[in-house]
């Protein structure tokens, strides 16, 4: 079975939002249309406590686009965004919110961050996503949703890792792009082997 993963189409990612994405919002119509090719969606929610350390506000003197050494490796310290509870948590409001079946919630641990959908920052805490595919039978999947750079190529990268057969839907994702990181994150994703399509291809089908 093929599985819909849409990842992190929340307020704060999108225009005027605390970490938006520049055209953000323009995939979601996108994603909608895609949704019903699909029998197993899937959504994730970036869902930060205040405390987070991502977050460049927890820090003495940096600023947010610095990069620290956590424990854990390099880590972003980004401006405070989708904390638990808050409108830039949300769902955008165009988004399709009665399809999805499954919602993943990744970064609610404040000592760890999570781009993932399947891992946290360290690459070994699980958030359990892989287990429900499995147990779905899902063994194919398509990836839209936000940030091309960060959550949709983490995700990708361990889809692939994972054993699914994944594709990047290129008119569905979006990305922040620093210093020519979605460039980056395109080249890495092809040099894993992940396939790219556009969302013609699957709605003509
Ligand atoms: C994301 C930075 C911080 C993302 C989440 O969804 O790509 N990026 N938290
Ligand atoms: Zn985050």
């Amino acid at each position: 079975m093929k599985a819909l993963l849409i990842v992190d189409v929340q307020y704060d990612f999108c225009p005027g939002g605390a970490l938006p994405v520049p055209n953000g919002d323009t995939i979601i119509p996108t994603i909608n249309a895609l949704i019903p090719h699909f029998d197993c969606i899937v959504q994730t929610q970036d869902w930060h406590p205040k405390n987070h350390s991502s977050f460049a506000s927890n820090y003495e003197g940096k600023s947010p686009y610095d990069t620290i050494k956590l424990n854990y490796g390099e880590q972003v310290l980004w401006p405070d965004h989708c904390v638990q509870s808050t409108h830039g948590a949300d769902f955008h409001r165009i988004l399709n919110k009665i399809a999805p079946h499954m919602i993943v919630r990744k970064g609610f641990r404040a000592d760890i961050d999570s781009y993932s959908a399947f891992f946290e920052n360290d690459h070994e805490t699980a958030t359990g996503l892989d287990g429900y595919l499995k147990e779905r039978g899902v063994e194919e999947l398509f990836i839209t949703g936000l940030a091309t750079d960060f959550c949709v190529k983490w995700s990708a990268l361990d889809a692939a890792k994972l054993g699914y057969k994944t594709t990047v839907v290129s008119d569905a994702v979006e990305g922040i792009d620093m210093d020519g990181s979605v460039g980056k994150a395109i080249k890495e994703m092809k040099e894993a082997g992940i396939h790219f399509t556009n969302s013609k291809e699957i709605l003509n089908k």
